[in-house]
């Protein structure tokens, strides 16, 4: 598609204004305190962007860190600082004062929203502008809001005005800031939500990922508004719970990471699950032994995609007919892509080489030396080892970081950690590459178990035969750790460099 914007674009006002003067009566967003009309979202970001500019003297341009759970205050105060022509920069409520830090003095904040439950871990940092509150019984913000008019004209920023400062979750190192546009944030509605997901206004958007990470804010706000539908925002969801709200909000849409859908497919014959029309996952490879549990338990096919903080949004997906398991999809109309070697050369069809892809949005860091490991020639070279097969579809092996080098041969972990999660008795599991003085690297798989199976010496041999018998005998993996749980990020992804610690440790 040609993505055609105003060079004077402010994102809110394209995602908020019109709808909410057309159909003000309809619901944009429900919370666990009740549902918000796009009237009454767009009076209340229209109140937020007063204070910003009013009462907290920002300018456009200004940085506001944003902290707080998917709430439908959360999501004004983010609409409010695009509008008011500030840049957001929200942060993961699971985050620590240490790392909190860091992002105030690599983002320069100016000012900081906060919700009344996560202010604690800010008030340890020294160099941090005062929080306003929001979202408690007499919090700074609502207070403040009243005495506001209840409309904003729109700042006129330009379509390539930063407004957004997205942090990478950074399982290894520093975080990078991101820096995207007004117009990105359109971007992403407009290529893999209008072309690839195809959601329609009487959709009902529900799922995990936080607004503050960007494959929650594209998924359950940019999305759902582009097109005046509406979305669910809830907070702590478990699967189980998750199960629950999508049933009795009769939710249409549905994103969330793959370990999610593993445990929701375990216990969805318990639930209601009709309404459901279409699922993402994205975070981390989709292993196909999920994508079937998934389909088997709903009948829905998934909408499996790979995206990246550095391109805001998904990249390369598929739906519907055009799903193959095994393959994360084609690039999403409007992105190219392709796998390159070491030298940067384009490869053929079944090599495995680096992933590299270019499209209306990609990595801006901010003030980071990494830019030129990440972006050469305008393409952006997102670390993943990814393979093109003769028809174009492209299908994940490893980040590139984590193939296993054992005896010579390359291993990618998800493919052996697909092969254990068909067996009956794996819930979970991680495969890594431990040291090995004869192999180089020996595979290694940490495994959690499901109810009613417990570890043994015999199990362990078991698996071992189970994983020869479907994929090339030397990706086997020779070590089996049990373990109650995974380390995981919040976003739902295996934080394979602690299993790696955990075992040298
Ligand atoms: C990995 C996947 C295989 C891949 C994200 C959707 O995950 C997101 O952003 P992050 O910056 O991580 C990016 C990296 O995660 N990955 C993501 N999806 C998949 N690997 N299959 C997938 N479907 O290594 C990628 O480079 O945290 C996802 C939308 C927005 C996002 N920010």
């Amino acid at each position: 598609p040609e993505l055609h914007y105003p060079d004077r674009l402010n994102c809110t006002a394209a995602l908020l204004d019109d709808t909410a003067r057309a159909h003000g009566e309809r619901v944009a967003l429900h919370g666990v305190h009740g549902s918000w009309t796009y009237a009454q979202l767009l009076e209340r970001v229209d109140r937020i962007a007063h204070v910003l500019r009013g009462p907290l003297g920002l300018v456009p341009g200004n940085r506001v860190l944003l902290r707080g759970a998917n709430t439908p205050m959360m999501a004004a105060a983010l609409l409010a600082v695009f509008k008011a022509g500030c840049i957001a920069v929200p942060t993961m409520p699971l985050l620590r004062a240490r790392e909190l830090a860091t992002i105030v003095a690599k983002a320069e904040v100016n000012a900081v929203l906060c919700a009344a439950d996560l202010c604690a871990e800010l008030e340890q940092l020294p160099a941090c502008p005062p929080a306003m509150h929001f979202g408690g019984t007499d919090t700074q913000l609502e207070a403040l809001m009243a005495a506001q008019p209840a409309t904003f004209a729109a700042c006129d920023t330009a379509a390539d005005d930063v407004c957004l400062i997205g942090f990478t979750s950074g399982t290894t190192g520093v975080p990078k800031g991101t820096m995207h546009f007004h117009r990105d944030l359109l971007a992403i509605c407009d290529t893999f939500a209008r072309h690839t997901l195809r959601a329609q206004p009487a959709d009902l958007f529900i799922g995990t990922p936080p607004l503050a990470f960007t494959f929650g804010l594209g998924g359950l706000l940019l999305f759902p508004l582009r097109i005046g539908a509406a979305s669910v925002l809830l907070e702590k969801l478990t699967p189980e719970t998750l199960l629950q709200a999508i049933e009795r909000h009769r939710a249409t849409v549905c994103f969330t990471a793959p370990t999610f859908y593993r445990q929701m497919a375990a216990l969805a014959s318990r639930y209601d699950l009709a309404c459901l029309a279409k699922t993402v996952s994205a975070g981390e490879a989709l292993p196909i032994a999920t994508r079937q549990a998934w389909q088997q338990a709903t009948g829905l096919a998934m909408i499996d995609g790979i995206g990246a903080t550095e391109m805001l949004h998904i990249f390369i997906s598929a739906a519907g007919d055009e799903i193959r398991p095994g393959a994360t999809g084609k690039p999403v109309p409007g992105y190219r892509a392709c796998v390159l070697d070491e030298a940067g050369r384009p490869l053929g069809p079944g090599i495995v080489g680096r992933l590299a892809v270019k499209g209306p949005t990609g990595c801006r860091y901010l003030a980071d030396e990494r830019q030129r490991d990440y972006v050469r020639d305008g393409w952006n070279l997102t670390g993943d080892a990814y393979e093109m097969d003769a028809d174009g579809y492209f299908i994940y092996r490893s980040r590139t970081d984590d193939m296993i080098i054992s005896a010579g041969y390359n291993i990618a972990g998800p493919e052996v950690e697909d092969a254990l999660l068909r067996h009956p008795a794996v819930a979970e599991c991680g495969v890594i590459g431990r040291p090995d003085p004869e192999r180089g690297q020996l595979v290694e798989a940490h495994v959690v178990l499901r109810p009613g199976h417990a570890p043994s010496a015999q199990l362990t041999a078991q698996l071992q035969d189970f994983v020869k018998n479907q994929i090339a005998p030397y990706k086997y993996p020779r070590s089996i750790v049990y373990a109650e749980a995974l380390p995981r990020t919040e976003t739902g992804k295996l934080q394979r460099f602690r299993l790696r610690a955990k075992e040298t440790a």
